[in-house]
């Protein structure tokens, strides 16, 4: 803009039709600034199947956020086939968002971009380093219950039990210790971050499984009951809201029609 203004004061002759390229370049670059505020202001788009899956800790992430968003939800293989063709999925996978001009792809990928562009991520590298080991502990945790639909029959009763152990004795005693000796609301910083939104999600996880499993977690009881109290989590958990319900035998069939699943498919995920 300086420079701009400098070359139109110049006021020579060849200067003017150089002025008028600049003055073009300007408006051009104007008229692209525009553009990227609108795809800025756009509302992200998720692509995924109709259930939780990996995409519900990003609905979490994003209703925390206060962000309205959008879902293409697609129903049979033929819709997934479909998004494949456009070509706007790198590794031929979902979840994928569109936001900001970018199709995000990659559970982690996303929700990093998302906690650090609405505040859920830290003030620091520290603080960031501590919410990414609460959360990848949390997802190891999320990962298991959302695979444990697919488990045979014959194994179900024993991955059940074997999920709760897990809860229970590795997971909730980390998050149930932080919170008993720093003394805050929130696991890191004394403010909302990506590591409450998840946990709380993973609790209503794991007490869909087993109803009382906080029974031994006073901190985690109170954590829990503050932050369902927040706003927008509050209206997340309401009916009608983009939260998915858990997987029943309907949304197990389409998923499974959706994408291949083999024999060891849970065990696979069973941290
Ligand atoms: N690491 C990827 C991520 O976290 O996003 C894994 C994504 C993934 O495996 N997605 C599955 C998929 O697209 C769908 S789901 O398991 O999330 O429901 N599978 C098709 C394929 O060809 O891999």
């Amino acid at each position: 803009m300086f420079a701009l203004s400098s070359c139109i004061q110049g006021g020579q002759q060849e200067e003017s039709s150089s002025t008028s390229v600049l003055v073009r370049l300007f408006v051009l670059s104007c008229l692209s600034e525009n553009q990227e505020l609108r795809i800025m202001a756009a509302k992200p788009k998720l692509y995924y199947f109709d259930g939780r899956g990996r995409m519900e800790s990003v609905r979490w992430l994003l209703a925390a956020a206060g962000v309205e968003y959008e879902e293409v939800l697609f129903q049979t293989a033929e819709d997934f086939k479909n998004l494949i063709k456009s070509g706007k999925l790198m590794y031929d996978q979902v979840p994928m968002v569109e936001m900001d001009g970018m199709s995000i792809v990659q559970t982690r990928a996303i929700l990093k971009y998302i906690a650090t562009k609405y505040n859920l991520y830290g003030k620091d590298l520290k603080e960031r380093a501590i919410i990414d080991m609460y959360v990848e502990g949390m997802r190891d945790l999320n990962d298991m219950i959302m695979f444990f639909p697919f488990s045979l029959p014959e194994e179900k009763q024993k991955i059940l039990n074997y999920i709760l152990e897990r809860a229970t004795q590795r997971f909730f005693p980390v998050y149930e210790k932080a919170l008993k000796d720093h003394g805050k609301n929130y696991l890191v910083g004394n403010q909302l971050s990506w590591a409450d939104v998840q946990l709380l999600e993973v609790i209503l996880m794991v007490e869909e499984l087993k109803a009382g499993v906080l029974c031994a977690f006073p901190k985690l009881q109170e954590f829990k009951a503050r932050v369902i109290k927040l706003p927008r989590i509050q209206k997340f958990l309401q009916p009608g809201s983009p939260r998915k319900p858990p997987v029943d035998d309907a949304s197990f069939e389409v998923s499974r029609k959706i994408y291949k699943i083999d024999k060891n498919f849970v065990l696979k995920h069973m941290s």
